[in-house]
């Protein structure tokens, strides 16, 4: 898994504000809205309690901050613990907690307490992505255009098949490929026969994966993926739609899936 950097979350509020515009721009729904439908849950004043975690690269500069500022944007009390890791949890059911967010470098969760649900960061951001992207209000077709069958694609691209859209899929993993086509029925995507989409889903650490041949006037790009996939230019020049946020997104719909 790509680890955040602080350098990504500078400014978190900022980002998270100016994606959700963006994202009630492109769908006709903020980002509370996609989350209301696609789980069919809102929250009730449930707290938050954030662990850092020393494992493996160890804590990550402003990340439990950053989780903070986006559980309270989005309307949850929430507490980051003074102590990291078991003690960090320990403290965080001692003082209240209902849902624990806790992330190591594989993992990152969130569990409810209360009823026992528990989420996953990366279906989780996917997912929520994916029907952004699925909700573009000026779409001429239900194909997508969907690039990183991955951890986090690969749930996103599901979630686009099972709302019937007709998805065509590219990882440079071709065994991802293959099992995209036949668990999901994702048509290959062939770059020698490159083809227009309104609707684009990518999900890759890499930067730049989209080829300037697939990026239609005004096209919706939603992705989670840091470096970005495309170029600041090819965004002026297709007047792109980009949905891409650093954390914010993928938390609220991890929250709302375990309300
Ligand atoms: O500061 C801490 O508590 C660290 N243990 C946090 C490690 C997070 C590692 N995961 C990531 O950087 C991200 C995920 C949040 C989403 C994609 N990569
Ligand atoms: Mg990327």
């Amino acid at each position: 898994m790509a680890l955040l950097t602080p350098k990504d979350l500078i400014n978190i509020n900022k980002q998270l504000q100016e994606a959700d515009s963006t994202v009630q721009r492109v769908t006709g729904l903020d980002i509370k809205g996609i989350c209301k439908a696609l789980y069919g849950t809102s929250p009730s004043s449930e707290k938050v309690g954030i662990v850092p975690v020393t494992s493996g690269n160890g804590i990550i500069g402003n990340f439990s901050a950053s989780l903070h500022a986006i559980t309270q944007y989005f309307g949850f009390e929430s507490f980051v613990t003074d102590m990291p890791d078991v003690s960090g949890y320990y403290e965080a059911v001692r003082d209240g907690a209902e849902i624990i967010l806790m992330a190591d470098d594989y993992t990152f969760l969130a569990h409810n307490l209360k009823n026992g649900k528990m989420a996953n960061n990366q279906p989780c951001t996917g997912i929520i992505y994916a029907e952004i992207a699925s909700r573009y209000l000026k779409a001429y077709s239900k194909d997508v255009f969907v690039v990183g069958l991955g951890k986090v694609g690969f749930p996103g691209a599901a979630h686009l098949v099972q709302k019937g859209f007709r998805v065509y899929g590219y990882d440079p993993d071709e065994n991802l490929i293959q099992r995209a086509v036949s668990n999901l029925g994702v048509i290959p995507f062939n770059p020698e026969k490159p083809k227009k989409f309104s609707i684009i889903f990518e999900a890759t650490p890499c930067a730049n994966t989209i080829p300037e041949s697939v990026l239609s006037e005004n096209c919706v790009l939603s992705t989670p993926g840091i470096p970005c996939a495309i170029s600041e230019e090819l965004q002026t020049k297709y007047d792109v739609q980009l949905v891409a946020e650093p954390l914010g997104i993928g938390t609220v719909s991890m929250l709302y899936s375990v309300l």
